[in-house]
């Protein structure tokens, strides 16, 4: 028998065959080994990131109940300061209204203050009046007290003729020629100052002998100053005797309410009151 010939299929050498298959198991290890480090890596991420996550979370909640209760704190606040507000308002409110009030009384009382000062000035003007009415009174009382003494004490044979020096005796009067530039109230001042009054003329006698004295136009105590025409004496004696210049009184321009007597003949002119004249004439009574 013919040996028939084996043919012999070459198979690929064992250990080629065996080592291709480690190294593919090798590989499917260190792959598998791979993804399961990566699987490892991956989960170990997202367990920690989940930590992360659920600290965050943990931390944002607390902050947001923190701010929360911070906001309810402000909202408690703002609450309490709006009825603060409300009653600062109020308060405002009650002292407008009472600033009003006052302001209103203050007001009245001023104007009440007003009419107690007009009537104070009123009262003061009346009895201002009413004191000088009862000073004239009581000087020309006192007057004729004296006038009656020394007609009293003429009758008893003794004569009131006594004056103060520089002064001029004439019946039961002195007078004083004053000298000097002066409107007629000055003169009527310069009078008063020496204890005596602007002189007031009462019968021809009297006014001869101030003619012999009196050599300057002078100031004498005639005027209308209160009512234009109605004259009468400053010291409101009865005005019983005159002595005019013919043609006066006639108020000629700017208007004459004072009145002088001419150095040159004694006869009254009326002129105007501002009119600086030279001379003056005082009086009083003569003392016993
Ligand atoms: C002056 C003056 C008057 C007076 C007249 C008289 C010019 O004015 O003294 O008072 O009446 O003279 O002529
Ligand atoms: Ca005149």
């Amino acid at each position: 028998m013919e040996e028939r010939p084996y043919i012999v299929f070459e198979s690929p050498p064992r250990k080629r065959c065996c080592r291709q298959g480690t190294w593919l198991t090798l590989l499917g290890l260190v792959t598998a080994s791979m993804w399961a480090v990566l699987l490892t890596l991956l989960i170990l991420w997202h367990w920690d990131t989940a930590q992360n996550l659920k600290q965050l979370e943990g931390s944002a909640s607390q902050n947001v109940s923190q701010v929360s209760k911070d906001l309810e704190g402000h909202k408690s606040d703002q609450m309490a300061q709006k009825s603060q507000a409300a009653q600062l308002l109020k308060k405002l409110e009650k002292i407008q209204a009472e600033q009003k009030s006052m302001k209103s009384r203050e007001s009245e009382q001023s104007r009440y203050l007003d009419g107690l000062g007009a009537d104070l000035s009123n009262l003061k003007s009346k009895s201002l009046n009413e004191r000088r009415v009862a000073s004239d009174s009581l000087e020309r009382l006192q007057e004729e007290v004296a006038k009656l003494r020394m007609e009293l004490k003429m009758l008893n044979g003794s004569a009131c003729n006594t004056c103060p020096e520089k002064w001029v005796n004439f019946q039961s009067k002195c007078y004083y020629f004053g000298e000097g530039s002066r409107m007629w109230l000055q003169a009527k001042y310069a009078c008063e100052d020496l204890h005596g009054r602007l002189v007031s003329i009462h019968s021809s006698e009297e006014q001869n002998f101030l003619n012999r004295r009196a050599k300057k136009d002078s100031w004498i105590s005639l005027q209308d100053l209160d009512i234009e025409g109605k004259f009468i004496w400053s010291d409101e004696s009865p005005v019983d005797y005159s002595n005019w210049r013919p043609g006066e009184p006639n108020n000629q321009d700017p208007g004459e309410n004072c009145v002088m007597m001419l150095g040159s003949s004694g006869q009254w002119n009326d002129a105007f009151c501002r009119s600086q004249l030279d001379g003056w004439v005082c009086e009083q009574l003569a003392t016993c």
